[in-house]
């Protein structure tokens, strides 16, 4: 292996993340996870998608917390603890936790030690008599609740449909792993985005300002800055096309040039119009998600959308 001098003590190189993008350029079909996404560049491009005009699902999941908040939280257990699975702003959480004052205890659980101190201090503020107990962990691992629970009932919070980003086979079994962590009669509230129309959806994934297309790009900026890859930006396009057979976005960087990308000591061939395959969300009916609810040990118990019936919240138990 060559190491790129100017880069190589510079900086420090995450080994999965280039044994994934070694494997996922080597690929037939070539591949990166969404999951890498999200650096401090990345998260904030997530945080402007989320109020653009055509990505509707940020503010319609929070208009149904708003709407249906009282009777999703009078669900939850009394004197449950909630587990948020990754969490992200709290403006989803305050919509239920506004409603629950004898809940036990709030689990936020993320891969960002950095992010859980900072939020579990403003809820904290806002939340005096609320314990907030965060775990640091990959939630799409097994991990242990924190001690001090005790037998308090435990409830779930999956908001976002990141549950999207799975495949149909992954989530299934993440399902069925917060049903293991959570236990027998738990409650869980998982936000779900809903097949609709091809031009609303990929209008949602490519934007009229570009935005999408900047967040997608910034994948390649990333693997160039902390892997010293040579990507040419300007010659990869942000492509966002609804797989109806599959029932998802895919989200891809397409090469408008034959080309050769060298990351670390490795070099990628590219044909004109080759792509990256970039992300996946999958888009569920009511039914469908409540076919995989019930296939990983939950039952559907209600659900609730908004009045265009763009996105959907569940409430799941076992
Ligand atoms: C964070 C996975 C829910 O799939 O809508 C937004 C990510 N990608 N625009 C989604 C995303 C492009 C988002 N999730």
């Amino acid at each position: 292996m060559t190491v790129n001098p100017t880069f190589a003590e510079a900086l420090p190189t995450d080994p999965a993340f280039l044994a994934d993008v070694r494997a996922g350029l080597s690929a037939p079909r070539k591949h990166l996870a969404p999951k890498y996404f999200y650096d401090a560049a990345g998260s904030d491009l997530f945080e402007a998608i989320t109020r653009l005009p055509e990505y509707y699902p940020t503010r319609t999941e929070i208009g149904i917390l708003d709407a249906r908040g009282p009777e999703i939280a009078a669900l939850l257990p009394p004197g449950a603890a909630l587990v948020e699975f990754g969490s992200g702003s709290t403006a989803k959480l305050r919509r239920l936790l506004r409603h629950r004052p004898d809940l036990a205890a709030y689990v936020p659980v993320d891969v960002s030690g950095e992010f859980l101190a900072d939020q579990a201090e403003v809820l904290r503020a806002d939340f005096p008599d609320l314990p907030v107990l965060p775990v640091v962990a990959d939630f799409t691992r097994p991990f242990a609740l924190p001690d001090g629970l005790g037998a308090a009932p435990r409830a779930g919070f999956f908001p976002g449909s990141t549950l999207g980003n799975f495949e149909p086979e992954e989530a299934e079994a993440l399902l069925r792993q917060f049903g293991a962590i959570l236990g027998t009669g738990a409650m869980l509230i998982v936000g779900i985005d809903l097949v609709k129309d091809a031009g609303v959806l990929e209008a949602a994934y490519d934007d009229a300002a570009g935005v999408t297309g900047r967040f997608n790009l910034n994948l390649l900026t990333r693997i160039n800055r902390e892997l010293g890859g040579d990507f040419d930006l300007g010659a990869f396009a942000h492509r966002a096309v609804f797989n109806a057979q599959a029932s998802r976005i895919e989200m891809h960087l397409v090469a408008s040039v034959a080309q050769t990308v060298r990351v670390g000591g490795d070099r990628f061939a590219f044909a004109a119009g080759e792509t990256i395959h970039t992300e996946s969300s999958y888009k569920y009916t009511l039914a469908s998600f409540g076919a995989l609810a019930r296939r990983a040990g939950w039952e559907p118990a209600t659900a609730w959308t908004d009045p265009a019936g763009l996105f959907s919240v569940h409430a799941l138990r076992r």
